[in-house]
């Protein structure tokens, strides 16, 4: 049986990784950090009894700012593959803990070569390296000739994010031609799916639209609506960090649909999802949306009704303007083929963020009946 080890397996593509090694399988370990509270949500309907020997998922706490620890796992569960997605992926907040995203973004990848390394594994352990999109910094000059970023397009990165993710991707280069290890970069663009989590603007949206939908919320503040990314859908993308790691040779790979989305084009989509028009109105820190027309029954608002604006404090301090990327040689050599587009990417995040806030209002009316009857 082969063995995988994940680490953040508790973040979105951890949990959908974890679900399809299983599926073909893998025995499949997973760093966890010790959190105060229950920090496994996403991939708890996979892990049944820790008690039961056949259970193929297996938990270990540590962290990718401990060596030793990462070290000792490694040793114990000898992985025929490592994913190493754990990170902190949230570039407006690397902006306010810089230190703490380079040792875990970046040293945290040098941890894990080194682990493979001083334990012999280099021959048996293949590496998947979480690299990313943010790279490139969205410079529109160092797009290729169609228009794209590939995996021959210059970086150039935008943020403390993007800089240890930079040292990452390098490292993990390094450790391929030095020691032949079979260490890969995956170059993701943005990817989200109902588990992205919900600072996330994608997942903000939905969850907002969702809430206003139902009048749970009166409006949603946003940042740069002007910014273009390249979304695919999580499930997709684990499916690639996979066939990366089945090919022959050991390589760096763009995972993307080559089609680019203003934010405010995705907020226009969420909200047609539930059948409400808007109209966006004013540029800049002025910019605001109103209800232009409701077509479902299920969600009727008033029509004018001001349901966006944008807040500075979302804007960053350096920003990543356009992303769009080329996926042909992941579709030529590893027959590589999405089967989500941006629309089918919105219609599940809001089909599952409209049920998760029916909840909601389900337990608000059970409140108020039993409040009546006590009356
Ligand atoms: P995510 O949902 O934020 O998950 C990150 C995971 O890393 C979580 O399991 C988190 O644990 C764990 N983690 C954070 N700090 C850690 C530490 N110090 N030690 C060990 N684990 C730690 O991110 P994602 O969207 O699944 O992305 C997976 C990877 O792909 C990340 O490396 C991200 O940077 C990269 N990436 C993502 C995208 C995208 O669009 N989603 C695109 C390109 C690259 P907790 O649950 O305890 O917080
Ligand atoms: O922002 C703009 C914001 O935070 C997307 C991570 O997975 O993908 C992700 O990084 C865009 C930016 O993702 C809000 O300014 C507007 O231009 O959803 P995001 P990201 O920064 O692209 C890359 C590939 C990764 O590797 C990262 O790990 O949306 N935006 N208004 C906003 N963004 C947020 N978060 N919140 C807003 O209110």
């Amino acid at each position: 049986m082969k063995v995988a080890l994940i680490t953040g397996i508790t973040g979105q593509d951890g949990s959908y990784l974890a679900e399809l090694l299983l599926e073909k399988g893998y025995m499949v370990h997973g760093i966890k950090r010790r959190a105060s509270l229950f920090n496994t949500d996403r991939i708890d309907h996979l892990y049944q009894d820790p008690h039961d020997p056949d259970q193929r998922l297996k938990l270990h706490y540590g962290d990718l700012t401990d060596s030793m620890n990462l070290t000792r796992i490694i040793q114990e569960c000898q992985p025929d593959e490592i994913y190493n997605l754990g990170a902190m992926s949230h570039v407006k907040v690397s902006f306010d803990s810089p230190e703490y995203v380079g040792n875990v973004d970046g040293l945290g990848t040098l941890r894990i070569l080194e682990a493979i390394r001083i334990l012999g594994l280099e021959n048996k352990t293949r590496i998947y390296q979480a690299s990313t999109s943010e790279l490139y910094g969205g410079l529109p000059e160092n797009k290729n000739e169609k228009g794209f970023y590939d995996e021959n397009s210059p970086f150039y990165p935008r943020s403390p994010y993007g800089v240890a993710k930079i040292y990452g991707f390098w490292i993990t280069k390094n450790y391929r031609e030095a020691y032949n290890m079979f260490a890969c970069n995956g170059i993701l663009f943005n990817h989200e799916s109902p588990r992205r989590g919900e600072t996330f603007v994608t997942r903000k949206i939905t969850r907002a639209v969702a809430k206003i939908a139902l009048g749970l919320q009166e409006k949603v503040y946003l940042g740069n609506l002007e910014a273009k990314r390249d979304w695919g859908h999580a499930k997709d993308y684990v499916r690639m960090m996979w066939m990366i790691l089945q090919a022959d040779v050991a390589e760096d790979w763009v995972i993307a649909t080559g089609v680019t989305t203003t934010v405010r084009d995705f907020v226009r989509m969420a909200f047609l999802e539930v059948g409400i028009e808007l109209e966006f109105k004013g540029t800049g820190v002025d910019e605001k949306a109103f209800v232009t027309a409701c077509n479902n029954k299920d969600f009727q608002l008033k029509i004018g009704k001001e349901v966006l604006s944008v807040d500075p404090t979302y804007f960053r301090p350096t920003e990543v303007d356009l992303l769009i990327g080329d996926p042909s040689k992941a579709k030529e050599k590893l027959g590589w083929v999405p089967e989500y587009d941006l629309k089918d990417l919105v219609k599940d995040m809001m089909e599952s963020d409209v049920k998760l806030m029916k909840k909601d209002v389900d337990l608000l009316k059970a409140g108020h009946e039993i409040l009546k009857q006590a009356e």
